[in-house]
């Protein structure tokens, strides 16, 4: 890559989410480059603008699901209970656009087709579905982790007379009051719809395949004096948050569970179930729930007697019992197992009875039962991290495709670029930290947008990571991932949803303190593992 050209735009900014918002404010408003963001969506907010099913919410808890970096929006933003509701967050992504102007350069309704690189000018091409092509030196593809939708194809699927959704793109119109209702499906999203949809639906039927472990979530309303305090605290806060391991706003533990009596562990396991959230019940009570399958099984057994002390019909409790490790991603709801008391919900173990087929008007189980339905939600989670990828044809240099560079073992470097594209920058690749999502996708946000404005700063042309660093931080995050029992059971975590698909390590497991180092040691070593190549002669037009 030796000539220069001129481009349209010195940055594309592909996803207009969490990550896409900020990049967009940082390269624009702070670095004074020319960018465009594109979405395929009527409006921002990336995930909390498709994901309108019935429950959705966040269940990281509120001070800390949302941006650092704007200490005076942080002190005026104010919300109603313990955990935001999707309508919420997504009002709160809509006023950091107002806030910070980004709208006017936020094209909606536009899908990315491809991004190619010219390899001879280093210049990127991006194809939107209205046929246009834009030109930039800078890509930053934001596609959001959970962003393309699993969509089992069980037999008779598209038969089903009735309406038919995914959690995923959940129709505007769509209300579940009064009607009979199936999901499929009992992850994080499945067990938030139940929660509400056992509330308002005629009949809810469950069709779950794999038991989850369940917490409780501990929501509540909050009042003007839990605002005081935490306007006074955010300074700690987000200190603690930034050198914690997964950035949910608690201290994890350090104490092994095995290391204390038996009554201790039950004491500790009850005081975080009383106080809520899944994050905390798996971190914050004892150090190695996800390492020592001893003390994974004394949680799981905790959890596994609080469902058969709420189910009260014991064959209901055996059903909802999981008996894999606690090892998933983990899930908290407010009455969740309560919601099987309820005369209106309806369990079917798809273990014991598959669904044979869809037919126009139900599901047809394996014993014969016919479920009558008049809607049927798939709540069977996504493609993660890479599917959004390898739906756009992103092509690199000797016109290698993104896939094609990845095949079955999706890699980066540090989770944010991968050799042979030059110039890319993806938040939230394969290989990033597993952590709170709000706080990764900003270090990652401000990292790449220090690179670039390091780059402008010195005119450098190209950043490009080299085959080693990439395999060497890919390396790094499946060795770590191999310490823990996460992937001893099969989860999106690790692509183990995907029907066919080999497991995949698709993130860096050891914590946000440690990313963070990191990539500080990284940035100081003048950047480690990339390329720098040519001078920028020619000014963007
Ligand atoms: P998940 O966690 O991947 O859950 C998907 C659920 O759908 C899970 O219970 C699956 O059962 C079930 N599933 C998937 N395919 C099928 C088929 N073919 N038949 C029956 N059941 C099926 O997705 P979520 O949307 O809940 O959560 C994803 C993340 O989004 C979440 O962790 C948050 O971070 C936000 P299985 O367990 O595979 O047997």
């Amino acid at each position: 890559m030796t000539a220069e050209k001129s481009t349209d735009l010195d940055a594309i900014v592909v996803g207009a989410g969490f990550a896409g918002i900020y990049m967009l404010h940082k390269l624009r408003n702070e670095l004074g480059l020319s960018v465009r963001a594109f979405d395929r969506a009527g409006g921002v907010g990336g995930t909390w603008y498709w994901n309108r099913y019935p429950g959705a919410m966040s269940d990281s808890e509120g001070f800390i699901y949302q941006y650092s970096f704007d200490r005076d929006l942080l002190r005026e933003w104010t919300w109603n209970k313990r955990y935001l509701t999707r309508d919420e967050i997504l009002g709160y992504l809509e006023s950091v656009v107002e806030r910070y102007d980004l709208g006017r350069d936020i094209r909606l309704h536009t899908s990315v087709e491809s991004i190619v690189l010219d390899e001879e000018s280093g210049v990127w091409t991006v194809a939107t579905g209205d046929g246009a092509q834009v030109t930039a030196r800078y890509v930053v593809t934001a596609l959001g982790p959970l962003s393309t939708s699993h969509f089992p194809d069980i037999p008779g699927r598209d038969d089903f007379g009735g309406r038919l959704v995914h959690t995923g793109a959940w129709p505007e119109d769509l209300d579940v009051e009064g009607k009979r209702v199936g999901v499929i499906g009992t992850g994080s999203t499945g067990t938030q719809f139940v929660c509400a949809a056992a509330k308002t639906a005629a009949h809810l039927t469950v069709f779950q395949r794999t038991p989850q472990y369940n917490v409780p979530s501990g929501n509540h309303p909050l009042d003007e004096e839990y605002f005081s305090r935490l306007r006074e605290d955010y300074d700690r806060i987000w200190e603690q948050a930034k050198s914690s391991v997964v950035a949910c706003g608690f201290e994890e533990s350090r104490t092994p569970a095995m290391s204390v009596s038996e009554e201790e562990r039950h004491r500790v396991f009850q005081e975080s179930w009383d106080r809520g959230n899944g994050f905390r019940f798996m971190f914050g009570t004892f150090s190695d729930i996800i390492f020592n399958p001893e003390a994974n099984e004394a949680a799981a057994e905790f959890i596994r007697a609080k469902i058969r002390e709420t189910v009260k019909d014991p064959e209901t409790a055996r059903r909802l019992q999981p008996t894999d490790y606690y090892a998933k991603r983990p899930i908290c709801n407010e009455d969740y197992y309560e919601s099987f008391n309820r005369d209106n919900v309806s369990l079917v173990s798809l273990r014991e009875t598959p669904i044979r087929e869809i037919t126009p008007t139900g599901a047809v189980t394996e014993d014969g039962t016919e479920h009558e339905l008049d809607v049927l939600v798939f709540a069977t989670g996504f493609e993660a991290v890479e599917g959004s990828y390898r739906l756009l044809d992103v092509r690199g240099r000797g016109g290698e495709s993104i896939e094609e560079h990845w095949g079955q073992r999706p890699s980066s470097h540090l989770g944010m670029s991968v050799s042979g594209f030059p110039n890319l920058f993806m938040v939230y690749g394969p290989c990033s930290v597993f952590s709170n999502l709000p706080t990764a996708i900003e270090t990652q946000v401000e990292w790449i947008s220090e690179l670039i404005g390091t780059m402008e700063e010195r005119g450098l042309a190209r950043a490009e990571t080299t085959r080693e660093a990439e395999e060497s931080w890919t390396a790094v995050c499946e060795e770590i991932a191999g310490h823990s029992l996460f992937p001893k059971v099969d989860s999106w975590i690790f692509g183990a949803n995907i029907p066919g698909r080999e497991r995949r390590v698709l993130f860096y497991f050891a914590g946000l303190h440690s990313y963070r180092r990191r990539l500080r040691e990284i940035a100081e070593a003048g950047y480690e593992g990339l390329v720098f190549e040519g001078e920028r002669s020619t000014a963007p037009a």
